[in-house]
């Protein structure tokens, strides 16, 4: 037995023998102290927030206001994705596409291996094994992150199902996608660790599509560090299921049920900080609908034998933008974190609790803000950073759908796709096909909020929220869309778009949003069964009025015409910009897409 093997736990060890030898393999490289195994115990989690507490990473917060709940403060310069050090390194180029940053994958592991190279001396090196999904549902994957991160250990107990049971259904011969992720901050002998370690100078996200995968170096923040999300879960997910036949998507799930008790499922992509987690929780402000949850961020989809999409959840907790939750914006969110919880970036009040922005009406009177200085109603700038977050249980969400770990997934009867507009996309849209939908999700586009690093009010197209997480090229993506429309057994979900952020000449929001948006949910129930009417324009079809449920909303007849009326200047306006949108995709644009502009065009100056 080696040395290092001595060191190594021996509790939890896996009887993969592909897994030992990674594990091993890594561990030669970053030299470690010590490698644990994580089981998922409580125990286990209790003791990653002890050791973030003792090394001022983390604080407690007052455990009768927020029990067993701790606010991190990262590094400034360490506080979203980094979608310009994100790489997609497929053997070919072309096959990244021009949305991805992309480098030959030999070349980049060259540079990474330099940079692993002793990057855990002084630390210890966490092996998680987690399953994307309930774990041995037909649908689930199961990866394993190498980290020598506390942060992401508790995080990952939060967001993924993890540990021993992880390892025994991976049995002896199971494939897994490798995630190694490292801080990039190795300590000397005698040398402090920093509050929020990482590395200033190089930052790399790196997905190897073809040998599923991760190499993360240099940030310990959110969809950078904790592997399972948007590493995993989207971009090498979305690889395998353009594969294998099936769909990794960008979206919530949530469950309607109508006044009669008839249930309908929706899938829904936005970009990211644009309202997912709100609609997903959504409390419907019409009498007798009830909203639950299965999903806040991402879906995975699987054709039935009875020809319908059914979805299931990957993850296991909410990794949600703080600022904006309030008890009017989102109840069940704001009751969801109450307790159990790790808050990152957000302010904290002299009793020890969280705030940030919207939380509450008023400000309080004094914070310290998430950069630990004080900070008063007076001082001009945010308290908590934009991009702040709560990571919490699903299971503590009062709306998580009963059905929401089901194996099976739920049967999809609607996607939605949307963003942040002000002007011209009307409040809903239905697709008037499948291929009309692929195209109303392909020239989506949103004004830009700070999940991740870079200008804010931006607009930028965001094909179906996939833009910073398709991990191939996206006109592939696009093509890969239009083959899952034309399985000739498949009973397909009806498409969507809606825009619940339309604002009048003076920048005021048309549209009261929230709980309110069950409103433009009942209209897409009941057209599912074909129980509503709507017009069909040269965009798709769109309600009238009277076909919206508007009892009880004092919603002004102008703005409600405007939330409903085609905008034909500014649709024409909008052409030239899908044509440049599509015009990056060279002649991989499937020619179905290329049409669906041109027939658009056409439909426009007809009327
Ligand atoms: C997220 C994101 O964190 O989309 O969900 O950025
Ligand atoms: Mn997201």
């Amino acid at each position: 037995m080696s040395s290092l093997a001595m060191e190594v736990e021996t509790s939890g060890q896996s009887r993969n023998r592909q897994l030992v030898e990674w594990v091993e393999q890594v561990a030669r490289l970053c030299n470690p102290d010590r490698v644990h195994w994580c089981d998922g115990s409580e125990q286990e989690y209790q003791a990653m927030i002890r050791l973030m507490l003792l090394g001022g990473v983390a604080v407690p917060l007052d455990s009768e206001r927020r029990p067993n709940s701790v606010l991190v403060r990262s590094n400034p310069a360490d506080v979203a994705r980094v979608e310009d050090r994100t790489f997609i390194c497929s053997e070919k180029r072309e096959d990244a596409g021009p949305t991805n940053n992309w480098e030959e994958p030999e070349k980049m592991k060259n540079t990474l291996r330099q940079l692993y190279s002793g990057c855990m001396a002084g630390r210890s090196m966490y092996v998680i094994p987690y399953s994307m999904g309930p774990i041995g549902s037909p649908i689930a994957k199961i990866g394993v992150e190498i980290s020598d991160s506390p942060y992401v250990v508790a995080n990952m107990h939060i967001m993924a199902r993890v540990g021993q049971r992880v390892l025994e259904v991976l049995g002896e011969e199971g494939e897994f996608v490798r995630g190694l992720h490292s801080l990039g901050a190795p300590l000397g002998a005698n040398q402090q660790d920093s509050s929020w370690p990482c590395n200033a100078e190089h930052k790399y996200i790196c997905h190897f599509p073809e040998t599923r995968e991760i190499w993360s170096y240099g940030s310990g923040y959110g969809g950078n560090a904790l592997l399972g999300k948007k590493c995993h879960a989207l971009r090498i997910a979305s690889v395998q299921a353009r594969d294998e036949g099936w769909m990794a998507e960008h979206m919530l799930i949530l469950k309607m049920t109508n006044p009669a008790g008839e249930v309908k499922y929706f899938t829904g992509a936005f970009p990211s900080a644009c309202g997912k987690t709100n609609l997903a929780m959504l409390i419907p402000t019409i009498a007798g609908w009830k909203v639950e949850t299965v999903g806040d961020d991402i879906a995975w989809m699987k054709f039935g034998s009875d020809g319908r999409l059914y979805a299931i959840n990957p993850e296991y907790g909410f990794f949600g933008v703080a600022p904006g939750t309030s008890t009017k914006s989102n109840l069940n969110a704001m009751l969801a974190v109450t307790r159990n919880s790790i808050f990152t970036n957000c302010a904290v009040t002299p009793e020890g609790d969280v705030w940030w922005e919207g939380m509450t009406n008023d400000k309080p009177p004094e914070l310290i803000d998430w950069l630990r200085r004080p900070w008063t109603p007076q001082s001009n700038r945010k308290a908590a950073h934009p991009n702040a977050r709560f990571t919490t249980p699903a299971s503590q969400c009062p709306v998580i759908a009963p059905e929401w770990q089901d194996p099976a997934g739920v049967p999809i009867d609607a996607i939605l796709f949307g963003g942040r507009r002000g002007g011209i996309v009307p409040l809903v849209i239905e697709a008037f096909n499948w291929t009309h939908g692929t195209f109303l999700g392909a020239t989506a586009s949103s004004e830009t909020t700070a999940a991740s690093a870079g200008k804010v009010g931006q607009l930028r197209r965001d094909p179906m929220a996939m833009l910073p997480f398709c991990g191939y090229h996206m006109a592939d993506y696009f093509a890969h869309w239009l083959k899952i429309g034309a399985r000739t057994d498949a009973k397909l979900p009806r498409v969507y778009y809606v825009n619940w952020f339309r604002q009048d000449e003076n920048g005021k929001y048309l549209w009261p949003g929230y709980g309110e948006n069950s409103r433009v949910l009942e209209w897409i129930f009941d057209r599912c069964d074909g129980r509503v009417h709507a017009k069909d324009t040269p965009i798709g079809r769109l309600p009238d009025p009277d076909d919206l449920d508007l009892q009880g909303l004092n919603l002004p007849t102008s703005d409600l015409l405007k939330l409903l009326s085609v905008d034909k200047t500014g649709w024409l306006g909008e052409i030239p910009s899908i044509r440049l949108h599509f015009q990056k995709f060279g002649d991989r644009l499937p020619q179905e897409l290329a049409r669906q502009v041109d027939d658009l065009e056409r439909r426009l100056r007809a009327t």
